[in-house]
């Protein structure tokens, strides 16, 4: 149990399908924190440093291709096991057969067209949030409703 920060794209197939919204909706209601948000191109050296781990698979290229096709949404979201809360309201990879309840569970019928990009680990959620975030792009600020989410000492550990 740790306070973390956790990074989610929307991808271009999210933003196509007009999910933002949606998406947000599903963090803000679970009582994740917002800590950044911007829309940008990911450009080749950012999608090649993001997606490390698959530089040998063969849909690396594709992959890319793809997310460089269209502007993302990046965002930070912050709480208590955000890696993990994240990654289980976002569902598996594939969207056939991911959760019902889940983001991709309930709008994906894809593997690479998954919506959205949600950090794997802690690790991994500092590295991303390094390569799409400046410092001065993430906000440290009082959640009114964090009383209400948390009990007192799930708050302390922060
Ligand atoms: P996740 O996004 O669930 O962490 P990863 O890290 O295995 O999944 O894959 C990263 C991204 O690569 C996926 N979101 C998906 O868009 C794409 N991808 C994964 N496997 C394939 C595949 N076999 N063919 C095409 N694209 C894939």
């Amino acid at each position: 149990m740790q306070w973390t920060q956790t990074a989610v794209l929307v991808k271009p197939d999210g933003l196509q399908r007009g999910l933002i919204g949606e998406i947000i909706n599903r963090f803000e209601r679970k009582g994740l924190k917002l800590v950044g948000i911007k829309m940008i191109d990911m450009d080749d050296e950012m999608l090649s440093e993001w997606y490390a781990e698959h530089k040998d698979k063969s849909f690396f290229g594709d992959l890319k291709s793809f997310m460089s096709s269209m502007p993302i949404v990046a965002m930070v979201w912050g709480g208590i096991d955000a890696v993990s809360v994240v990654r289980k309201l976002v569902g598996t990879t594939l969207g056939r057969e991911a959760e019902g309840g889940s983001i991709r569970g309930d709008f994906g019928m894809s593997q690479q067209f998954n919506l959205i990009h949600a950090s794997a680990s802690d690790e991994d959620a500092k590295r991303e949030i390094g390569i799409v975030f400046d410092k001065d792009e993430l906000f440290a600020y009082e959640h009114a409703m964090e009383q209400l989410i948390y009990a007192d000492y799930e708050r302390s550990l922060k």
